[in-house]
């Protein structure tokens, strides 16, 4: 083929050469799944060693058939499932995308085989209310094999919570003859699946979750050291920071201000500083345990910016956490009486427009906390005071912490060190990182993810979220029990049954680590541009450098058997 011919061939194309090389790619099923005539299913029981104790009787009483006693067992493989059939099961994308959800998809069909059925569920739980599923062929699974996004099913953040909602939920089940449900999503979607796998115990249609989130903020000790997407997310952010700190000693002219999705964890940003080591770094968690304020965290930056100065680098990087203002401590208060005031007074305020909402809402603050509302820029009142998310989050994603620091160090330094030269540019690396193509850590996680699942439903446990562990060895499949991951946690003005978001922990090497190498990192040029993913070579099976620190490994790399 001569060279135009080719560039014809690819422009007529619908996927590029890059999506063709990712869809032709072999999955790799792990050695458990491997059976002789292909991928086969496995069947689950009670592991010896591993059971959560449940003693909230809040927790008992919203779980009487999936929590019979005081403890829940863990479950493990034991062994091939012999031939199930006819079964229908439904599967559906819930939150934000994350890399890797379609091979989810295409592992679950492989373990359902030919047999069963597996229905995809449009548009997220919205989708499932209104029984807007249809089967889903080897074609459209083969066409999204390896690929980014959630596109094939779509997704959305509807909260499952009402009597009226989970009773439309049976009708779709029994309509449709489902014999198990398998929700994709993070720890509010996984919390939803826990309620719906309760309320039709008695159906016998099993519930199972699958741990997705870019954030990093749904792992378990010991049992489920990442959620999907974390990997590919990081990376993609990591490459786009080291260029951007490649180009700091380059021009020699600009402070960047670069704000990382992750909602409130800062474990997307704690990783991304491992593999980049940029001079300032900011972690939520570390902050709230100071207990500093706004103005200390601007005297901090504002420090290490005069530190580089003196040393002739009027440039640098500063990374922040996206729900940094959550977690500063006169913002948390303020942010916690606001949620009870939107929650108490949500018939009030879906009649007026935003000023006089506004109004409304101060009115009813502390002094203090009016005063600290009314001192930020409008964009900033406007998150904080509109509608949180259906699980009662605050939209942190809209709030611009970046331009807001920007604006803050520079008053700083104007008032205490004018001679030092301050230019900015501000950023936001959030969803160019949630659709690329998975990288080779998270396409053959989810693959597995999704045979774990769909061997679950097939053995007909209900109420267990999918997971696999010992990444440096031959992985381990486990199934968790979703009810002992529920604690009851404040939002708005009531309390509710959730699964606790996991915090960047202190103690951990992975935080550890950073607070060895910082000063370091601020008083050098020390940084790293790790550079595109790689999907072949010494790199593609490295692994998130905070999971190999935190788990312990030995190596970066993770194990695929190959
Ligand atoms: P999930 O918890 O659903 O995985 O959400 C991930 C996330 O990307 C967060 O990091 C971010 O704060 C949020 O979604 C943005 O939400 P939206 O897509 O609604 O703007």
């Amino acid at each position: 083929m001569n060279t135009s011919s080719l560039i014809q061939n690819q422009a007529l194309n619908s996927a590029s050469l890059f999506e063709q090389t990712l869809q032709n790619r072999a999955f790799q099923p792990l050695p458990i799944f491997q059976g002789d005539h292909g991928v086969q299913a496995c069947r689950f029981s009670e592991s010896p060693n591993h059971r959560f104790s449940v003693s909230d009787h809040k927790v008992k009483a919203a779980f009487p058939n999936l929590l019979s006693g005081d403890t829940v067992p863990v479950l493990t493989v034991k062994g091939p499932l012999s031939s199930v059939q006819g079964k229908r099961i439904a599967v559906l994308f819930s939150g934000g995308p994350a890399a890797g959800g379609h091979n989810v998809v295409a592992g679950i069909a492989h373990a359902l085989g030919d047999q069963n059925t597996l229905l995809g569920v449009k548009s997220g739980p919205k989708g499932l209310l209104n029984g807007d599923l249809a089967p889903l062929c080897a074609d459209d699974i083969a066409s999204v094999a390896n690929m980014g996004g959630f596109d094939l099913l779509g997704s959305d953040r509807t909260k499952i919570k009402s009597e009226q909602q989970f009773e439309q939920v049976k009708s779709v089940v029994r309509d449709h003859q489902l014999d198990g449900i398998i929700i994709i999503g993070g720890d509010d979607s996984n919390t939803n699946a826990a309620l719906i796998a309760e309320f039709l115990y008695d159906e016998q249609c099993s519930v199972i979750g699958v741990p997705k989130t870019i954030d990093g903020d749904l792992q378990i000790p010991d049992l489920l050291p990442i959620s999907f997407g974390f990997d590919t997310a990081t990376r993609i952010y990591s490459e786009l920071l080291g260029n951007i700190l490649q180009d700091t000693p380059s021009s020699q002219k600009y402070w960047h201000f670069v704000k990382l999705m992750g909602r409130s964890a800062s474990h997307v940003t704690l990783e991304v500083a491992l593999q980049t080591c940029p001079p300032l770094v900011l972690i939520s968690e570390e902050i709230a345990e100071k207990q500093w304020r706004l103005s200390d965290v601007v005297a901090h930056i504002a420090n290490g910016i005069i530190l580089r100065s003196q040393q002739k680098m009027n440039y640098g990087v500063v990374l922040i956490p996206e729900g940094l203002i959550e977690f500063i401590p006169e913002f948390q208060a303020l942010i916690a009486n606001l949620n009870v005031i939107l929650d108490t007074h949500q018939d009030t305020l879906s009649q007026q427009e935003y000023e006089d909402n506004y109004r409304f809402i101060t009115a009813q603050l502390p002094s203090d906390l009016g005063d600290l509302l009314d001192s930020l820029p409008a964009n900033i009142q406007r998150q904080l005071v509109l509608e949180r998310d259906s699980h009662g989050n605050v939209q942190v994603s809209q709030i611009p912490t970046e331009a807001l620091l920007i604006d803050m160090t520079q008053d700083y330094l104007k008032a205490n060190a004018p001679e030092v030269p301050f230019a900015s540019n501000a950023h936001f690396f959030g969803y160019e990182g949630r659709c690329g193509a998975p990288s080779s850590f998270d396409a053959y996680y989810t693959y597995n993810l999704g045979l774990v699942a769909g061997s679950l439903v097939l053995d007909q446990k209900t109420g267990y979220m999918a997971a696999i562990r010992h990444f440096d060895q031959v992985p381990e499949p486990l199934a968790i029990p979703l009810t002992g991951l529920i604690t009851q946690e404040q939002r708005g003005a009531a309390t509710h049954l959730v699964i606790e978001k996991a915090l960047v922990n202190l103690d951990s090497p992975a935080f550890q680590h950073l607070v060895k190498h910082r000063d370091h990192w601020c008083s050098q040029n020390a940084f790293k541009s790790p550079g595109p993913r790689q999907y072949w070579g010494p790199t593609a099976k490295q692994l998130p450098l905070t999971v190999a620190l935190n788990q312990g490994y030995e190596t970066y790399l993770f194990n695929d058997g190959s």
